[in-house]
């Protein structure tokens, strides 16, 4: 396959000044007629004139009005045009319900639905399909569906058609459409400028009781950018769409969101309380993007970041401001290390501005995204909230309407702070996470702190030179009173120092606060200091990482030597617990202990080779230690966990039952499950029933709960996903493998569905243990079905392999069967381009 390099960005010869589509919806052939008027674009260099184009069958097309012949290969149409503007026309057949890659135009449940980014509309029509190419569209739908949707605002509703014009320039990628029998929760929202908007949560017929929380949202969203960036919505209408066969979460199309319907739909008995966080952040996430994402875009996909990280950041802020901030930035920090460190230190490793790629679906990744809203906090913070939102006004005055750059990006914040950040764009080349370390030393009332950074080796790149990391550091005294609060020292060197004067003793340093930068944090800080930060550290997040790596020693203690948990950890992790004037969500954070697949990285990282087994048996044994430690507190917990109020998904209820969750976890240790069958049966909303399931799963005491869960939810496809992926995610190494393989011959596991293959499949792969059971058969069973899926949905597939990207960490046995499999992948004849990169990749 070809790989596509960012160093040869060149524009595309024409400007597309308006487009036109006809659409004549029909399943298996499905009519589409486009008239592009083109125009040359002066700044660009001389190039034959190249459409994009695949799957389509061309029925005829010209140029203003005259018929022509274009040479049309795989990939897309060249012709001869005039030198002037011109009309191209054309009109092509497609199928959507032949379309199983659910990127283009396809069925999903009897209705039409798109999904253009990133190169899917060009299985729609022929046309410049880069982010740079952008166009105000109107759009026609010819079909006896009752609701026919696209972008923009409506101009006619007809019998058997409609007609929307989107007036704001965009690229072929916002591209939406949507048709079928669908019904409407309606809202309205006034933007501080005085627009009406009229607001839609489309649904199948059945759902509709599960679209006010989305709505909801969507107001608080809309609000919540006005307030705090200044950005109002500029369409007279706003249409989300629910949609059960998607690749992602959701897409941010201009004014026709289309959504997974698992992050839109939400009702007390069908969704958690971690699903409704999640989704009012989707929601919230995919409004953002009109500013950040459309109004202005990226100029090509290597810039994929500019648009996502900074998103993410935004409705990483936006729960932070809504619910708890501390609690969302512990949350936020624990899938950074779950996703995006192992990626950041494995072969699939590449920059937040990659510099090659074969298919852009790939960087759809936890590095664009979750390390790029990492860079904008890191922005954030050394220029300060003031200079940053002044920086951010800047932005969209200058790049309205443009398709932007890193460059034009970090130019912006150069210009409206004064800061030079050339060796801050390193954040942006140089791929792996980088390592700091630090000394202290104390003298004369001066306490300096000298640190060191360095990034280890990366494929492709092998020397890496020092970043800027802006490390949060507060000092406390002996008694554990705060004597420096929280400063942000920037280190730019290898190796650099900085003091602190006046002090009276030598304090204890809270370093990297509220994880300042994503790195990884070196030191082998005493035991005595990490309790004594448990105790007393005023920063939240330093107080649970604290507990976090005394958790995850005494873990490795006890797979590499046998010994028992650290009691000592264990006594101020309790004191912790029964401080009830810690939030309970909290106090829920500081229970979870680090999963397996974190304890193998640890190990990894101390050169130790991680036995998955021996990791599963210390964390049995350390959870089964807390609950006898703290049998005597458990009773009052729950009691302050009890929720007496009607369902509200808010954070303070929300905390209470995270916490009362844990707490049933640790019960069911001590009385086998009595207290979670007891839950199970009385639970009124899905977060407790969900809970009392996982006890019982957990417990090997499922049967008839799951019996009774799958009565009672077999017709609700969310619900099922749960049913599915949780009594796989929490089974026991030794049945892990055999439920996924049940589960897979279940009449109800529908391959086709990306949710469904990613309960089951990806549960097994989440399943440390049992993924890696020693015989390979949970790798083997991976590999078939992602072999099975990449023939009809690449995109998924490969986005699934990367439960492969750890191989090399494991002992010999393990690395030979996993790069058997990989290598069984590779050989497969008319593997995709997505899993054909992907798998190289990994193969090194
Ligand atoms: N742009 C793809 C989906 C999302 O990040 O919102
Ligand atoms: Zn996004």
């Amino acid at each position: 396959p070809r790989t596509i390099y960012l160093q040869d960005y060149a524009p595309f010869g024409w400007q597309v000044q308006s487009a036109h589509l006809t659409f004549r919806l029909a399943p298996e052939a499905t009519r589409v007629v486009s008239r592009l008027h083109f125009a040359p674009n002066p700044g660009a260099p001389a190039q034959d004139f190249f459409l994009h184009g695949e799957e389509l069958t061309l029925i005829r097309a010209s140029i203003d009005g005259e018929e022509i012949t274009p040479e049309v290969t795989p990939e897309g149409l060249r012709c001869e045009v005039p030198s002037g503007p011109f009309l191209f026309e054309a009109e092509v057949e497609i199928a959507p319900a032949k379309n199983t890659a659910l990127e283009g135009l396809y069925m999903s449940n009897g209705m039409y639905c798109t999904q253009c980014e990133a190169e899917g509309f060009r299985k729609i029509t022929y046309y410049p399909d880069r982010p740079d190419v952008m166009a105000p569209f109107e759009v026609r739908i010819e079909s006896d569906l009752p609701v026919l949707l696209s972008n923009g605002d409506k101009v006619e509703i007809g019998e058997g058609f409609a007609e929307w014009h989107d007036p704001w320039p965009k690229p072929s990628y916002l591209f939406a459409l949507v048709a079928g029998e669908l019904v409407n929760h309606a809202g309205q929202f006034t933007t501080r400028g005085g627009r009406d908007v009229e607001l839609n949560v489309w649904v199948r017929p059945g759902d509709e009781h599960k679209c006010p929380f989305a709505m909801e949202s969507l107001k608080t969203s809309m609000r919540w950018d006005e307030d705090v960036y200044g950005r109002e919505y500029d369409l007279d209408i706003f249409n989300i769409v629910a949609v059960d066969d998607f690749n992602m979460g959701a897409m941010e199309n201009k004014g026709l969101n289309i959504f997974n319907s698992s992050a839109v739909l939400a009702s007390p008995d069908t969704s958690t309380d971690a699903d409704f966080e999640r989704i009012e952040a989707i929601i919230a996430h995919e409004y953002f993007h009109n500013w950040t994402g459309n109004r202005i875009t990226c100029r090509d996909w290597f810039q994929l970041c500019l648009k996502e990280g900074l998103t993410v950041f935004r409705d990483q802020s936006f729960t932070a401001d809504l619910r708890s901030a501390p609690v969302k930035r512990i949350s936020d920090v624990l899938m950074l290390r779950a996703r995006q460190f192992p990626e950041d230190q494995g072969p699939l490793a590449h920059p937040v501005r990659p510099e090659s790629f074969q298919e852009i679906n790939n960087f759809y990744t936890a590095t664009v995204y979750e390390k790029g809203a990492e860079v904008i906090g890191m922005l954030k913070r050394l220029v300060g909230d003031e200079d940053y939102f002044k920086a951010l006004d800047l932005y969209f005055e200058r790049h309205d309407g443009d398709a932007a750059t890193i460059e034009d990006w970090l130019a912006v914040f150069e210009d409206a702070t004064g800061r030079d950040l050339s060796q801050f764009k390193r954040w942006y080349s140089q791929a792996g996470t980088p390592r700091l370390r630090y000394e202290e030393s104390f003298a004369d009332g001066t306490y300096t702190l000298t640190f060191h950074q360095h990034t280890p080796p990366t494929p492709g790149q092998e020397e890496k030179a020092p970043q800027v990391i802006p490390v949060a550091v507060g000092l406390l005294g002996p008694n554990g009173d705060e004597v420096v609060e929280t400063r942000v020292l920037e280190v730019t060197e290898a190796e650099q120092s900085f003091s602190f004067e006046g002090l009276s003793a030598q304090p204890v340093p809270s370093v990297l606060r509220g994880f300042s930068a994503p790195v990884v944090l070196e030191n082998d800080i005493p035991r005595e200091t990490r309790l004594f930060l448990l105790a007393h550290d005023t920063d939240p997040f330093n107080r649970w990482e604290a507990s976090r790596s005394l958790a995850r020693e005494s873990l490795m203690a006890s797979v590499t030597e046998g010994a028992e948990p650290d009691g000592a950890w264990l006594d101020a992790l309790g004191q912790v617990l029964s401080e009830t004037g810690l939030e309970p969500a909290f106090r829920a954070l500081m229970l979870g202990v680090p999963a397996q697949a974190e304890l193998a990285r640890a190990l990894h990282e101390k050169g130790v080779t991680p036995d998955p087994e021996a990791i599963w048996t210390a964390s049995e044994r350390l959870a089964q230690t807390m609950a006898a430690r703290w049998e005597g507190m458990l009773p009052a917990l729950a009691e302050e966990a009890k929720v007496e109020a009607d369902y509200v998904p808010d954070a303070e209820q929300s905390g209470k039952r995270a916490l009362g969750s844990a707490v049933l976890a640790l019960q069911t240790r001590l009385d086998g499950g009595a207290a979670a069958l007891a839950a199970f049966d009385g639970a009124t909303n899905m977060t407790q029933q969900l809970a009392a399931l996982s006890c019982l799963v957990r417990a090997g005491r499922d049967k008839q709960a799951l019996e009774a869960f799958h009565a009672q939810w077999k017709n609700d496809k969310l619900v099922m996903n749960k049913w599915f992926g949780l009594q796989i995610a929490l089974a026991g190494p030794d049945v892990a493998v055999e439920r996924t393989e049940a589960l897979v011959k279940h009449p109800q596991f529908d391959a086709s569905n990306p949710n469904r293959f990613r309960a089951v499949l990806g549960a097994l792969a989440g399943n440390h243990a049992g993924f890696h059971r020693a015989d390979g058969h949970g790798y083997r069973l991976l590999a078939d079905h992602l072999i099975d899926l990449d023939s009809r949905n690449p995109q998924t597939a490969a986005r699934m392999a990367v439960a492969f990207q750890t191989w090399t960490r494991y002992d010999e046995g393990r690395q030979a069967l996993m790069k058997a499999e990989l290598e069984r992948i590779a050989a497969k004849p008319g593997l995709s381009r997505d899993m054909s990169e992907m798998v190289s990749r990994m193969l090194g």
